[in-house]
């Protein structure tokens, strides 16, 4: 028998729920992930994402050694590069020259080591980060109404909670184990859920009430809710009275914005009516928001607004009431606490001459930063413009996910240095790299990631990095030492860091800020890593772990010790559509994917869920521009152009599309949605507004698509022109492509190029009468080299997973049945809706019609649902449609 493979205890390096999660490794190969019963934030469970864990760790796509442009370099060599050309921008062109640009998915000791480089050593404040994209609107509104960046909730609160309101949040996708322990506890009729979105979404499934408002009018649909607040008596004025500041102001504004709620936000006077009378009446209220919220031009007058309102029930520092910022990244809040922005110091300092002179004393620094730098947008403008001229981008993929993706890949491939560490061999950002520098990933690095409720839990490795991948905080401190800071940078590993930043956090801190660490800063190495999850605070005085509610005591941060109602005005979206460009383009997250898919894009059952870019519009809208589910269309503004297939239904309304940010070139030509968002920030937080676009939509013509699998990747040459569309997704042993032909007349060619391009000694071809109806199948040495199904519409091509199929021998059978597909096969080719057992969603529609009548019978019937969950909000819905389809089917008998 082998012996039991020993069990690490880390956290899932995906989403800000933070779940811990116990790996079983052997031999430094992860063979088993499952839910850490011991973690507060999961108590055992996992999603869908952090149940696939062990699909992608592998190998695979690793950046394995340093390379400088192109060339693959010792250690030694490419530190020296980046030193060197760091050093060199630096006496030239000064401080201003250079950049950091970090990520949310870097641990707090990486985190902690760059941001003192550059902003104690280097002296540039220069050092934005992908939160920029994602949290920094909710900063400023807690600054703004705290006196500090404190997220005031625990996971308890949603325990406690009788009514959860879900603003601009698809958690059923985003923060799937949060949003079971919700959808758990409204099954047991314990609370009720309101959701705030314009998209009908899988969160809505659960949903008492759902509010399709208008896209960026939330500002005026809390500034109705707090006039209404005042006009039925639900204020708590002695807390008011007592521990806050602004409430007159910010009641009139709203008042000024109440008269044009129902236009402004689109929606019915009883929708809003049962809103806002729910909230009244339900002290135990926690509002929960995420990036419909905080991507948007006013996102911090709206974070604002939504605050306003429980400052002015006094529903904040009580068990079961807040509200709650959610935060995407697995360590978003690690970076807030070490001073990760460009607008802020580590431990929460700001550009103020006192903590400018605190930190630097810390430090001992030779060149602390005088003043906030810039912010991701204007950091990439600025690189465009060649002020800044020597920039080192970590851990995250700016050439897909910034504003003007194309505007910042000219940028990237215009500066006269790209430094960038990465995990992944091949990104759109390290296409663009003069030095490429190979990072350690999840279950190799150790150190330490926050969540949103302020728990810092410990990531550990269970495996060695592979090639020459080091640490993130290694690499920064190796360059360090090359410029010239030996001393302050010769750290050894995490827990010296980990030590130093909560030293920091409690330097002179006396009160005067909640984040305080002091009593972690003395662990021994064995304690920090034996550390279980710690919320902060937990100052040295008391004991670590038992962090204190924030703002029980009714005491906030600002000199007065007291919170400030925001007065906010609704204000409509920056990008609006216009005559060039009618629609608006909405953007967001898929179930089974996780960002710019450098890793989730590994597995091949994550594809299951979803498998191509598709844009989804209203079916009014595909009906006027004459397009079917599954056609072809461009999306265009002066930004550039993204190709997608359409999904008519009922998710949006007239005049919006939403589109997934995942898709990147590595996986599509044209995919990534990022091109067309513009470059418009909110003004006080810096963030983009990526939810609003203003686009065009174009049907496009297609002569002929193909599918197709192959053990080997196509030659690009065979992913240009005459190619208008494509995808490439991975199989268990090969890739399989969607590809569109301009005309039918390229197919013969095509076919050619593809016969030239696997080497085969044998080849089975099959045509109709059709001018593109092919079918191809190409061996070598008795095995399948690649199968192609062509045809002049998609509808009649087998799906892209029965390539898949054939290519990885799941299909035991001769290959001339193979290529009469799927149907003579009697395979179900159908989308995957659980993607843990592999169910599809023929299977469920078969179980249902067996008599399947809720999500738990579906469970116990297939499987599906009961190990993640995730697929759950669907399982139901699928249920509701049948029952419907089948209740029009009987009154239509009747
Ligand atoms: N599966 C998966 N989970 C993830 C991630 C992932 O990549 N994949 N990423 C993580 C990260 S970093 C983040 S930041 C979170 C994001 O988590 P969420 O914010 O929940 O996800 P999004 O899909 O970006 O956007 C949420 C919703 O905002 C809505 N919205 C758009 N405009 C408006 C508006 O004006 N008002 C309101 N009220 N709503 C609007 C959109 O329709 C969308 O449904 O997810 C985290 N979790
Ligand atoms: N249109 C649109 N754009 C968006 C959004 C949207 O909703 N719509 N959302 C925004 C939000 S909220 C976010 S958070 C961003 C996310 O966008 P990005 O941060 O650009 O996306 P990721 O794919 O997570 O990029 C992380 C990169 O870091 C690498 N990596 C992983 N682990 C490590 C590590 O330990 N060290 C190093 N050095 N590298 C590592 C990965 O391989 C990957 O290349 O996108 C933003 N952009
Ligand atoms: S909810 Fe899913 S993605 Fe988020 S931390 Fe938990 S397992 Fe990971
Ligand atoms: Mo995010």
């Amino acid at each position: 028998m082998t012996p039991a493979a020993p069990t690490v205890r880390t956290t899932c390096p995906y989403c800000g729920v933070g779940c811990g999660v116990r790996a079983e490794a052997r031999d430094g190969a992860l063979i088993a992930v499952s839910g850490d019963p011991d973690h507060p934030a999961n108590r055992g469970r996992l999603c869908v994402k952090g149940s696939a864990l062990a699909d992608t760790v592998g190998r695979d796509g690793r950046l394995l050694a340093p390379t400088v442009r192109g060339r693959e370099v010792s250690w030694a060599t490419a530190l020296d590069a980046v030193a060197e050309g760091f050093a060199g921008t630096l006496r030239e062109h000064g401080p201003e020259s250079v950049a950091m640009y970090l990520s949310g998915q870097l641990l707090t000791e990486d985190y902690y080591v760059a941001n003192k480089l550059m902003k104690g050593f280097v002296g540039s404040a220069n050092v934005d980060t992908n939160s920029r994209l994602c949290m920094a609107s909710a900063v400023v509104a807690h600054q703004r109404a705290f006196g500090e960046d404190v997220v005031p909730c625990d996971y308890d609160d949603l325990e406690r909670c009788e009514l959860a309101v879900l603003v601009g949040s698809n958690a059923a996708w985003a923060h799937p184990v949060l949003f079971q322990r919700l959808t758990a506890r409204r099954e047991r009729g314990e609370l009720k859920i309101v959701v705030v979105d314009p998209r009908r979404t899988a969160t809505c499934e659960a949903a008492d009430l759902h509010l399709a408002l208008r896209p960026g009018s939330d500002v005026a649909l809390f500034n109705g809710l707090l006039a209404h607040l005042a006009r039925a008596g639900a204020v708590d004025r002695e807390f008011v009275h007592r521990c806050t500041t602004g409430f007159d102001a910010a009641l009139a504004a709203a008042r000024d914005d109440a008269a044009g709620l129902l236009r402004e936000t689109g929606l019915t006077r009883q929708a809003v009516a049962t809103f806002f009378r729910w909230f009244a009446a339900t002290p135990r209220t926690v509002t929960l928001f995420s990036q419909g919220v905080n991507q948007a031009g006013n996102g911090t007058d709206k974070a604002n607004a939504i605050i306003n309102c429980h400052l002015a029930t006094g529903r904040i520092g009580r068990a079961g009431t807040g509200p709650f910022s959610l935060t995407g990244q697995p360590n978003a809040m690690g970076g807030r606490e070490v001073g990760g922005m460009a607008s802020q110091l580590a431990a929460h300092g700001d550009f103020s001459p006192a903590s400018r002179e605190r930190v630097g004393r810390f430090w001992k620094a030779p060149a602390m930063a005088r003043a906030p730098g810039l912010k991701a947008v204007a950091l990439f403008e600025a690189v465009a413009r060649g002020e800044v001229k020597a920039i080192w981008i970590m851990g995250t993929n700016p050439v897909v996910s910034l504003p003007r993706a194309d505007a910042v890949r000219d940028a990237l491939r215009r500066c006269p240095l790209v430094v960038v560490s990465d995990c992944v061999a091949l990104t759109d950002t390290t296409a663009c790299a003069d030095v490429l520098l190979p990072a350690a990933g999840w279950g190799e690095k150790d150190g330490t990631v926050t969540n949103s409720e302020r728990r810092i839990s410990r990531q550990r490795p269970f495996a060695a990095a592979p090639g020459l991948a080091r640490p993130d905080w290694w690499i920064v401190s190796q360059v360090a030492r090359r410029l010239g800071f030996e001393e302050a940078f010769a750290y050894t590993g995490a827990p010296q860091i980990f030590r130093e930043h909560a030293a920091l956090t409690a330097f002179e801190n006396g009160g005067a800020r909640h984040l305080d660490l002091g009593g972690l800063a003395d662990l021994t190495d064995a304690q920090y890593d034996a550390m279980g999850p710690v919320q902060w605070p937990c100052p040295a005085d008391g004991s670590a772990g038992r962090g204190e509610r924030p703002f029980a005591d009714g005491r906030f941060y600002h000199a007065d010790a007291r919170a400030r109602l925001v007065a906010v005005r609704h204000r409509p979206p920056r990008q609006r559509p216009g005559a060039g460009h009618p629609f608006v383009l909405n953007t967001g997250r898929l179930r089974d994917q996780w960002h710019t898919m450098t890793r989730t894009g590994t597995a091949p059952r994550l594809f299951g869920h979803t498998e191509s870019p598709v844009v989804q519009l209203a079916a009014e809208d595909a009906a006027r521009l004459g397009v079917d589910a599954g056609d072809l269309v461009e999306i265009g503004n002066g930004g550039g152009r993204v190709m997608a297939l359409a999904e008519p239904g009922g998710e949006v309304t007239p005049g919006h599309l939403f589109m997934p940010m995942h898709w990147c070139e590595p996986f599509t030509g044209n995919g990534r949605v990022g091109v067309l968002v513009a470059p418009a920030t909110d003004p006080e937080s810096g963030q983009p507004e990526s939810k609003h676009a203003a686009v065009t939509v174009r049907p496009q013509a297609v002569g002929a698509w193909l599918r197709l699998a192959s053990r080997r990747p196509l030659p690009a040459a065979l992913l240009m022109a005459p190619v208008s569309y494509w995808t490439r997704l991975p199989t268990r042993s090969g890739w399989r492509y969607e590809v569109a032909l301009q005309a039918a007349a390229d197919v013969d060619d095509y076919l050619a190029g593809l016969c030239a391009a696997q080497p085969h000694d044998n080849r089975i071809e099959y045509s109709d009468s059709s001018e593109a109806g092919r079918r191809l199948l190409l061996e070598r040495q008795g095995a399948i080299e690649m199968v192609a199904f062509c045809a002049p519409g998609r509808g009649a091509l087998p799906a892209a997973s029965f390539a898949a199929d054939v290519l990885d021998g799941a299909l035991e059978q001769a290959p001339w049945r193979l290529l009469a597909g799927p149907e003579s096969l009697d395979a179900d080719c159908s989308r995957l809706v659980c993607t843990c057992f592999g169910v599809s969603e023929e299977r469920i529609l078969q179980a249902i019609a067996a008599g399947a009548s809720s999500a738990e019978d579906l469970g116990r019937r297939l499987e599906c649902g009961t190990n993640c969950g995730s697929c759950v909000p669907e399982l139901k819905a699928l249920i509701a449609r049948e029952e419907s389809s089948t209740e029009r089917a009987v009154r239509h008998a009747v």
